[in-house]
């Protein structure tokens, strides 16, 4: 992370919501025609998905999330891989998008030219009301087959998991018989280069660039806010604890994405 010059500027919003927001990043949010947003697991968080630091629950308490979103785990247990992202996809399908989804497609209809950058798989965002959202990560929606690419279409209900390990064997291609696999993008896979461009594009050009719910650890989207502060984009983190970027960027609104986010609809364009 590219440390900024000047101090950087913290608020505790950690209080209940109706703590106000600093007036010198609404102004500067009010002025701005490019705005983009990077978030990560957090702005899920309040809709009940847990974050990739959270530790892992049920079946999976003995795993790290990161060991099992890698290709060789999926190539060792596709059937406990399998299984992991069937029940993620369920936890998903029952979720709400929460009110920062909803600030954040809000945000999306004040601004003139607005990107939104996930590095999340869930569809949460497209739920409240975003469009156009740039997956870095993939999509857990979406599987493909792992021989010929094709998407493969999930049965609308949710399968069973075996109740004693999680494990699911996954389902075969239709056209050529291949192993499905899930539509995401795992630790030591590239970035899908169309959405990756974009992104990259939009950071060199933001004048304001708010990072929201990430822990800022996974690169390279992490590296996306250091090309923000590099192209002179004021830059405001929403977290309610500290990261990798606090020492970067310019404000630090410390709260969470359904506390903040709205606020910081309210303080800027009431
Ligand atoms: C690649 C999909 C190389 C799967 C995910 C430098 C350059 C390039 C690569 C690397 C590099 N250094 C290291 C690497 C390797 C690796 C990496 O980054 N490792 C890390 C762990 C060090 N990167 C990769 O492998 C990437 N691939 O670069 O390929 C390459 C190059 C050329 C050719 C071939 C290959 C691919 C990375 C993508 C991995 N896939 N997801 C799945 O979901 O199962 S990443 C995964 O982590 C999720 O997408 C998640 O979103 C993401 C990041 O985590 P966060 O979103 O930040 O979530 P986290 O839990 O960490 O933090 C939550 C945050 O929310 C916390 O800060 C918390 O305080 C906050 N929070 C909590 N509650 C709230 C809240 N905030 C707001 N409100 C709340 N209520
Ligand atoms: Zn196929």
């Amino acid at each position: 992370m590219i440390p900024t010059a000047g101090r950087v500027r913290e608020t505790d919003n950690m209080r209940a919501a109706m703590t106000p927001i600093d007036p010198e990043i609404c102004a500067t949010l009010r002025a701005a025609t490019r705005v983009v947003i990077l978030t990560g697991a957090g702005v899920s968080a309040e809709s009940g998905i847990p974050t990739f630091r959270d530790k892992q629950t049920g079946l999976w308490e003995r795993f790290e999330a990161a060991e099992l979103a890698t290709p060789r785990a999926f190539e060792r247990d596709p059937a406990l891989v399998w299984g992991w992202y069937e029940w993620r996809r369920a936890a998903v399908f029952r979720a709400q998008p929460n009110a920062g989804h909803r600030a954040i497609a809000a945000m999306a209809a004040r601004v003139p030219e607005f990107t939104l950058i996930t590095q999340n798989v869930d569809d949460l965002h497209e739920r409240g009301g975003s469009r156009d959202v740039l997956h870095l990560h993939g999509e857990i929606a979406s599987p493909r087959c792992e021989v010929c690419g094709i998407p493969h279409a999930l049965p609308s209900e949710m399968p069973e998991l075996s109740p004693t390990d999680g494990r699911l064997e996954p389902p075969h291609c239709e056209s050529c018989g291949g192993r499905i696999r899930p539509g995401v993008v795992w630790f030591g896979e590239s970035l899908p280069s169309a959405p990756w461009a974009r992104a990259r594009e939009a950071a060199r050009r933001s004048e304001v660039f708010l990072v929201c719910g990430t822990s800022s650890l996974v690169q390279p989207a992490a590296s996306l806010t250091d090309m923000a502060i590099a192209a002179g984009a004021a830059t405001i983190q929403v977290n309610p604890h500290r990261t990798e970027a606090d020492d970067s960027v310019r404000f630090i609104l410390r709260g969470t994405a359904a506390t903040v986010l709205p606020q910081l609809i309210a303080d800027t364009w009431s």
